[in-house]
């Protein structure tokens, strides 16, 4: 779509996360607008076209896919309609921007890259935000550089407040460690070998087969290890950090600002509750990203299909490791020429 001057985006999913893709469009993308929006909740999407400019408001996604008063399509429905979706709008060669994971299955996510490598060109950019966080950028620029020798470790934190679906380890992976695995391969520049996986549950309340802590192990090469806590059910608010230890020092990311308080007899900073709240300016910087590579036509700066089926591939060894209790190899497959 070169020379387009402002695209016309649909959104399809208009929850917590699609609704704040909507508002930031609307209010701080510039070159782009929402042109229509789907939810399976009517009143849902009006509600949410209400806070972005009053655009269409449709009752089919796939004809919100083929309109053709629609450039792009902003995918946040739930996760397991993603790859059906994301299929529909190659069939029309409109490019997509996808909340993570790609799809709920590795088999789906290597389709959806056979799809896009026939189509020729990247159309499919997956949100997995991290990669336009401040603080992982500040690292990852650390990291590239050099000064902190080869790097030998990788830890992360992954905290939610409250568990957003169901409790149960395969899931966790797949919702949430995706981005986890996700940054290590990006922050890294390295892939990952093998990967150990256990987990439990963090209240005794929770269902028997509730697994919402988890510890993931991974080996990249024969010399770098992650070591990354995943824990959806923390109860005090919404955190994600990441160290990286190199052969001559460390990195960390920095916690976003909050001013520190001093009241009452104690001192104290707030943390915040939510993933919209605390990667709120990556979510922007994410958005226009994308909508620069619709208009210019190059690839999209942030995780494409590759990226999004990669995350898929680990975060599915580390399912076969929580059950099996044991290490699993991950085999990576070629890597199509369209992402190189
Ligand atoms: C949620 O879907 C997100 O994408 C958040 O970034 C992540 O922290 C959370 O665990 C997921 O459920």
């Amino acid at each position: 779509m070169p020379g387009i001057s402002s695209v016309a985006v649909g959104i399809i999913g208009t929850g917590g996360m699609g609704t704040r893709h909507a508002v930031n469009l609307h209010a701080h993308i510039a070159g782009a607008h929402v042109a229509a929006v789907y939810d399976c909740d009517a009143p849902r999407a009006r509600q949410a076209a209400a806070q972005c400019g009053s655009p269409l408001v449709l009752d089919d996604p796939l004809a919100l896919i083929h309109d053709a008063r629609v450039d792009a399509v902003l995918l946040a429905s739930p996760d397991a309609t993603h790859a059906a979706f994301v299929h529909e709008c190659l069939r029309c060669q409109k490019p997509v921007l996808c909340e993570k994971p790609l799809a709920t299955s590795l088999t789906d996510a290597i389709d959806l890259v056979a799809a896009e490598d026939a189509v020729g060109r990247q159309l499919i950019a997956v949100g997995l935000m991290r990669r336009f966080d401040p603080y992982h950028l500040a690292v990852r620029d650390v990291v590239t550089s050099g000064q902190l020798g080869r790097p030998i470790l990788y830890k992360g934190i992954h905290r939610n407040a409250s568990i957003p679906y169901d409790a149960r380890g395969a899931v966790v992976l797949t919702n949430s460690a995706g981005h986890d695995v996700d940054a290590v391969r990006w922050l890294l520049g390295q892939e990952v070998g093998e990967v150990f996986v256990r987990g439990v549950r963090s209240h005794r309340l929770f269902s028997d087969d509730a697994a919402d802590l988890l510890l993931l192990q991974l080996m990249l090469g024969d010399d770098c290890l992650a070591a990354l806590e995943i824990y959806v059910g923390a109860e005090y608010g919404y955190e994600v950090a990441v160290e990286i230890v190199g052969e001559r020092g460390t990195a960390t990311t920095g916690q976003p600002d909050h001013a520190i308080m001093r009241w009452h007899g104690a001192r104290s900073a707030a943390v915040p509750q939510d993933w919209l709240a605390r990667f709120q300016t990556a979510y922007v910087a994410e958005l226009n990203a994308w909508v620069r590579s619709v208009q210019t036509g190059e690839p999209f700066a942030g995780a494409n299909a590759w990226d999004g089926a990669q995350a898929l591939l680990i975060t599915d060894a580390c399912v076969q490791s929580l059950h099996s209790g044991q290490p699993v190899t991950v085999h990576a497959p070629a890597r199509p020429a369209i992402y190189r």
